[in-house]
């Protein structure tokens, strides 16, 4: 297995905030929320969450340390004025609109589940496997896990007169129209399969006992669980249900995969996440030899519930089983811990790898796609013993 290169000098520095080469940082622009920069690193108007960052008793993210991930920038709704219009072919009648007090009028749940980014992870494509993809240069740090609460989507669908010939819905964002290489693309949607729709996926209007914070999509968004995290709309507006197929830019042109392995044109639009584990832990962080280290750390994956974690000190030859700290979750990550006690000085590249229910587990190197989505190896973490 191949070490980062110079990942010891590298990733100190972007942790402190430098500016990454290709990307033009912004310090969170449009965000709203304080990013003190002990708990984020600012990319470009998103905020990555640092995971080195203490984060409370439980496993859940607090609000104001979630990462965030807006294509423009978050828009001030009036909660008050604030209508969800649901509408289209697969709808037996007319149009329904549910203010957010019909939404509080619903029966409600509340749902674990991890939020990421596909992209997250994407500096190790560069740093990692020597291929450099374009766009936010995430670390780990783009996820975070949220105790969601709100409308089960297809509790909303039946109240507003699905019809049996429905297939897709469309959710449509009320952030600005996003405008790249010189396009117009419009507002942030995409579509979901009614299948997934019907399955788990939450309307949610409340995010750790909070009601939504603007930066996370207030006054609702969608939270499709296991899933991609562009799967989550913010800031909901509309939902277009068809009859037929829907697609836009954010299913056919981003949120792919592109590459050896895939069809000549791409693959499907993105689904379920892949497997990740993260070390709760400054990248090269100082310890002393001799003395013994409680490793800390926490798995996911958008397929099932997290089974076993390993982790390596000596380069991957030798992998323990950490101690898992919370149950295992359909769609939440479990906590974990380990031991170890470094005998001599040196410089140590920390592994850790997951293995989920249905048996996805991570590997030396992802496979390689364009854009840089999912990926899932195992990230070394190094850090410097003293
Ligand atoms: N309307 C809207 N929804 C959106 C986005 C956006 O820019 N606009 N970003 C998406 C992406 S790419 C991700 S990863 C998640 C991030 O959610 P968060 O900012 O609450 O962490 O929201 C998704 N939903
Ligand atoms: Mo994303």
């Amino acid at each position: 297995m191949r070490e980062p290169r110079s990942a010891a000098r590298t990733r100190p520095e972007y942790y402190r905030g430098a500016v990454i080469p290709g990307t033009s940082d912004g310090g969170g622009r449009g965000i709203v929320k304080p990013l003190p920069p002990e708990w984020f690193v600012p990319h470009d108007g998103n905020a990555e969450m640092r995971w080195d960052a203490p984060t409370g008793p439980g496993p859940h993210t607090p609000n104001e340390r979630f990462f965030v991930r807006n294509h423009t920038r978050t828009p001030r709704i009036d909660p008050d004025t604030w209508r969800l219009r649901v509408h289209g072919s697969g709808l037996r009648g007319p149009d329904a609109v549910f203010s957010l007090a019909d939404l509080h009028a619903l029966p409600a749940t509340t749902l674990d589940a991890v939020l990421e980014c596909a992209g997250n992870g994407r500096r190790f494509w560069a740093e990692q496997q020597g291929t450099p993809a374009p766009g936010t240069a995430w670390g780990l740090g783009g996820v975070g896990m949220a105790a969601w609460h709100g409308v089960p989507l297809g509790v909303l669908l039946e109240r507003a007169g699905l019809g049996p010939a429905a297939v897709d819905v469309l959710a449509v964002g009320l952030d600005p129209e996003y405008r790249v290489g010189g396009r117009n693309l419009g507002r942030v949607r995409r579509p979901l399969p009614l299948a997934k729709a019907l399955e788990d996926v939450l309307v949610a209007y409340g995010m750790n006992g909070e009601p939504l914070p603007p930066d996370h999509g207030a006054p609702a968004r969608l939270v499709v669980p296991g899933w991609v995290g562009v799967a989550s709309v913010k800031w909901l507006g509309s939902l277009e249900v068809s009859d037929r197929p829907l697609e836009s830019p954010w299913s056919t042109e981003f949120y792919r995969l592109f590459g050896p392995g895939q069809p000549a044109d791409g693959g499907p639009a993105l689904t379920r996440q892949s497997v990740k584990s993260a070390f709760e832990l400054a990248p090269g962080a100082v310890l002393a030899a001799g003395r013994t280290h409680r490793l800390r750390g926490r798995s996911w994956s958008g397929a099932a519930a997290v089974r076993a974690v390993e982790v390596s000190t000596d380069g991957g030859r030798v992998w323990r089983t950490a101690e898992l700290l919370d149950p295992p979750s359909r769609y939440g990550w479990r906590r974990w811990a380990l031991d170890w006690r470094p005998a001599a000085p040196g410089r140590y590249g920390l592994r850790a790898r997951a293995t989920d229910l249905l048996g996805r587990t991570q590997g030396a190197e992802a496979p390689f796609n364009r854009e840089g989505y999912l990926f899932d190896a195992v990230v070394v973490h190094p850090v410097e013993v003293v």
